[in-house]
């Protein structure tokens, strides 16, 4: 049994004070709350006595009731011309636009990041909804002569029809926006499953979906811990692909069950990402792309920057110069303005990068520096870290920390740096600073990454372009760019006899 909340929709979360009603599933157009005590109670990251709300988590029955109604409102999606899909997203992408400083808040609220990256995530969740809009226009397969002079051979592409994007906590609006719109715009109906600890951006996003068109139940959000209801999802026989991004270990176990299934799966998983500094780099360029994919959004992406490997003879050089600026960042709540690096997004989050930090001084990194945190209520707080003398075969150099933790190798030579680049189970993303073409061309090359950058961090990337990793890394096809669409549908390859 459901009940519909009793909030409205339409109901701001723009500040702690509105945050009444903050969470909910989204289904077939509308908030939905099951009956029941909430298991799902979030408290605020950067207060932790306060809670920000709490609802019961999706049951069994419930993914199967919402599986149904997201395949009975396929038919109708699908059939819709894809331009003028292509409209709804372009009028979700105005609205996102028009509700930006909300959206930016409720991020930084829940999730507990700084505005800053908050603004930069709402942003980027504009930018792919827009991008997408436009491949609405460009939707199909192409053409092709035939072996027969009186053929005429071609493909398209179809939607699957239901579809579930599974999303973690530390990009609420992005992540689910960038799974969301390449679906929508192929013509599937999705289920997204976001993380349990940051629901509210995902319902919002469905709202706004909603108002700007979609029809209800294309699009719904249901919020369920990893078990029995999460797996119900996977195995429910409408499910015909799914697209996941989270830990390496979660995307193997659902690469596996889906397989089992027969059904498609795109998965984007763990990093440990590395910063190459080369003789020549310009220290001030590197040290600053550095501190930001260090500490940036506290750490926690998929992209920061948990490794430096540098050219021992500039290594005390970028050292100082990454210690002096990474004192100057502010720890603190996310919705302050000053603040640079917000809280952990949870007390778990927190402790498992604080025993990271223990690790690393057990293996012997150098500890040579740790920021002091200033007067905070309590929550989920994270110092930003410093490891030198970094061993590649050490824990810290090769395992994904997740939180505000740089650890710097120094290596002899330009080879051994793409070497130790290399040196770990992943191969995300990586960046190199220098003058010199040769060695650009050669980190180009040689670094196993999905993602390379030269002269910048190691973060993210623009929504055009395809994004995801090789190695343990990534499962299936990237996500983004105009290949994102490929996935959320089968070809089919026609002969037209006209003989
Ligand atoms: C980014 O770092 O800009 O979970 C995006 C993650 C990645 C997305 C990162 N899938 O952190």
């Amino acid at each position: 049994m459901v009940a519909t909340a009793k909030d409205p929709a339409s109901e701001s979360a723009s500040s702690s004070n509105s945050i009444k009603g903050l969470y909910a599933h989204f289904i077939g157009g509308r908030r939905v709350l099951p009956d029941g005590p909430p298991d799902l109670v979030r408290e605020n990251p950067s207060a932790s006595a306060e809670i920000l709300g709490g609802m019961r988590s999706a049951d069994i029955e419930l993914v199967k009731s919402t599986v149904r109604i997201a395949a009975e409102a396929w038919p109708a999606w699908r059939n819709t011309a894809a331009p003028s899909r292509g409209k709804v997203l372009l009028e979700a992408a105005r609205l996102m636009d028009s509700y930006r400083e909300e959206f930016a808040r409720l991020i930084s609220l829940e999730e507990g990041k700084a505005l800053k990256d908050s603004r930069a995530e709402v942003q980027r969740s504009i930018n792919i909804t827009e991008f997408m809009s436009g491949e609405g226009r460009r939707f199909g397969g192409y053409t092709s002569g035939s072996e027969s002079a009186t053929k005429f051979a071609f493909t398209t592409r179809q939607p699957l029809g239901v579809v579930a994007c599974v999303t973690p906590w530390n990009f609420p609006l992005a992540i689910p926006a960038w799974k969301i719109a390449p679906a929508l715009i192929a013509g599937n109906s999705v289920i997204l499953k976001p993380a349990s600890s940051t629901p509210a951006s995902a319902v919002r996003l469905a709202e706004i979906f909603l108002e700007a068109g979609l029809p209800a139940g294309v699009l719904n959000v249901l919020a369920a811990r990893g078990g029995p209801a999460a797996e119900a999802l996977l195995d429910a026989e409408e499910v015909q692909a799914v697209s996941l991004t989270g830990h390496t270990s979660t995307g193997l176990k659902v690469a596996a069950r889906c397989a089992g299934r027969g059904i498609p799966v795109q998965a984007e998983l763990g990093g440990k990402n590395a910063a190459i500094v080369l003789a020549d780099a310009d220290l001030d360029l590197a040290c600053a792309g550095i501190v930001d994919g260090a500490f940036g959004s506290t750490g926690q992406r998929c992209t920061a920057t948990s490794r430096t490997i540098v050219v021992e003879s500039v290594a005390d050089q970028l050292l100082d110069r990454v210690v002096s600026r990474a004192r100057q960042l502010t720890v603190g709540p996310g919705v302050d303005e000053a603040t640079d690096v917000g809280p952990a997004v949870t007390a778990d989050q927190r402790d498992s990068v604080l025993r990271y930090l223990e690790v690393g001084r057990e293996e012997g990194a150098e500890n040579v520096y740790t920021a002091q945190l200033g007067t905070l209520p309590e929550g989920h707080w994270l110092a930003p870290t410093v490891f030198d003398r970094v061993q590649p075969s050490m824990r810290v150099a090769r395992e994904e920390i997740f939180g505000p933790v740089l650890s710097v190798i120094r290596v002899p030579d330009n080879e051994a740096a793409f070497q130790a680049a290399n040196a770990v189970e992943y191969g995300l993303a990586a960046s190199v600073y220098t003058r010199d073409v040769r060695a650009i061309f050669q980190f180009v090359d040689k670094v196993d990454v999905g993602i390379a950058h030269v002269n910048q961090p190691t973060l993210g990337g623009e929504v055009h372009l395809p994004f995801g990793g090789v190695k343990s890394s990534g499962i299936g096809p990237h996500e983004q760019g105009r290949e994102a669409v490929d996935f959320f549908t089968r070809v089919k390859t026609v002969y037209i006899n006209y003989g």
